[in-house]
């Protein structure tokens, strides 16, 4: 269902004429009321009645998550504090956090954004919404949260974990939404079939999976494990949370708030602005956001807008699902890979659970860089594994070699050895000294 006709069907024209309005009225606050900012843009001689059209914008310079880290905690706040009434923030592993202050019409507007998203996936007002995304300082949980209850949806705000009282309430609660990570919803049914719970006997009927890259292949198996259709949603910390990009019943690309995020594709070394169809990294400037606007935010995300108008009936522009993030990218004796590139084709060689870990090292006597991809077998596969194994590695590996260009040694490992993960999963061991 389309959750908001007016602007998730507005006509493009006039949508790029709201956007404008809006980023001109944006770049005026922020000059006004965040030192950072307006020292930037002093600096870069831009001011802010010098904005007029899409091609001026392009002039200003780029907020990264260093910015952010540096105006720790509040140096970006473009409202005075008493505005403020929720925080949300990510430490990833670098250790100082981004911190994303929101006021109640921030609030509002990702409540919108999210009752976008789940309207998007077929959630009802008369649908339980499971929501198994973290609550706390991630932005996840409250997220889910407050879409569902924007949509007038059930929310059962259960958080991540607790794997076996989830699949107790799915049934007693006739959950029809779950919203998890890819990873967990994974796991999720992995614990199903151990207990002999049938999840296609259910009530449910899609799931809103993200906050990490998952690959094309993953959803196939998730959507056969769980009978149900897999939603890939998108958002970050610093944008608000999840809720900027959701796919619609076509799952083919993710549909932009563009109403509320203002997206540019870039070529991540040069800067330029990239034409749709062309692969870059996600900039993104938060149009209506009052307590921490971003001008052109680097997300470190790669994608591309795709250039054909989606057949359901919504105009906002789509983004192709990630392909991963410019820091994920593994440079492997100069060939560029995704670990989701490496997921896919291995799947497509041997349809396990993508329960994997790539380790990746330099050798010391050839200086070559050499990726180890270990691999479980799961306990019914684990005899015909043992009898074909030798096939196996070469159908894996030849793969590996054919669809991405890399040698990959594959090792396969017992069953439940490799972790599982109820938030996002750490899928990647870099052992490089570079
Ligand atoms: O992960 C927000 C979120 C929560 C999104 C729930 C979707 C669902 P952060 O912890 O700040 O915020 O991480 C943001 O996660 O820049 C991407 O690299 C990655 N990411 C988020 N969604 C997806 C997705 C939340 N659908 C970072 N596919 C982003 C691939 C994703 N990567």
């Amino acid at each position: 269902m389309i959750y908001n006709k007016e602007f998730e069907c507005l006509d493009p024209q006039k949508m790029h004429e709201l956007q404008l309005n809006r980023i001109c009225d944006l770049v005026r606050r922020v000059y006004e009321n965040v030192p950072f900012y307006r020292k930037r843009l002093d600096d870069a001689g831009i001011f802010p009645d010098s904005i007029q059209t899409f091609a001026d914008f392009e002039k200003i310079p780029f907020t990264t998550k260093d910015d952010l880290r540096q105006t720790y905690p509040y140096g970006l706040l473009a409202t005075p504090k008493e505005n403020i009434v929720e925080i949300h923030m990510s430490s990833g592993t670098t250790g100082i956090p981004v911190v994303d202050a929101y006021t109640q019409n921030d609030l509002n507007d990702w409540a919108e954004g999210m009752a976008r998203t789940l309207a998007a996936a077929g959630a009802t007002t008369s649908d339980t919404v499971q929501n198994a995304f973290g609550y706390g300082l991630f932005t996840g949980g409250l997220g889910v949260h407050y879409g569902s209850k924007r949509l007038g949806a059930v929310v059962l705000p259960i958080s991540a974990g607790n794997t076996e009282k989830q699949l107790a309430m799915m049934q007693d609660f006739e959950t029809a939404i779950i919203t998890c990570t890819p990873s967990y919803a994974l796991y999720l049914s992995e614990r199903a079939r151990q207990l002999g719970i049938d999840l296609k006997g259910l009530n449910l009927k899609a799931g809103c999976f993200g906050a990490e890259p998952w690959s094309e292949n993953m959803r196939k198996q998730i959507e056969a494990a769980w009978g149900i259709k897999a939603f890939d949603i998108y958002g970050l910390t610093e944008i608000t949370g999840p809720g900027v990009a959701f796919e619609c019943e076509e799952q083919n690309g993710l549909h932009l708030n563009e109403d509320m995020f203002f997206p540019e594709i870039i070529n991540p070394e040069t800067g330029a602005v990239l034409p749709p169809g062309e692969k870059g990294e996600l900039v993104i400037t938060t149009i209506t956001k009052q307590g921490t606007p971003l001008l052109r935010y680097r997300t470190r995300d790669i994608t591309y807008i795709i250039p054909e108008q989606c057949p359901c009936g919504r105009t906002t522009r789509r983004m192709h699902r990630l392909f991963g993030r410019t820091d994920d990218l593994l440079i492997i004796r100069g060939v560029n890979v995704f670990p989701t590139q490496i997921e896919n084709a291995l799947i497509e060689a041997y349809n396990c659970e993508p329960n994997y870990l790539i380790i990746v090292s330099r050798n010391e006597a050839t200086h070559l860089d050499e990726i180890e991809l270990q691999v479980e077998v799961n306990e019914t596969q684990f005899t015909d594994v043992v009898r074909d194994i030798e096939n196996l590695h070469k159908k894996i590996e030849g793969i590996m070699k054919s669809k991405l260009g890399i040698a990959v040694k594959v090792r396969f490992v017992a069953p439940n050895t490799i972790a599982r993960f109820e938030g996002k999963s750490k899928r990647v061991i870099d052992n490089r000294k570079i």
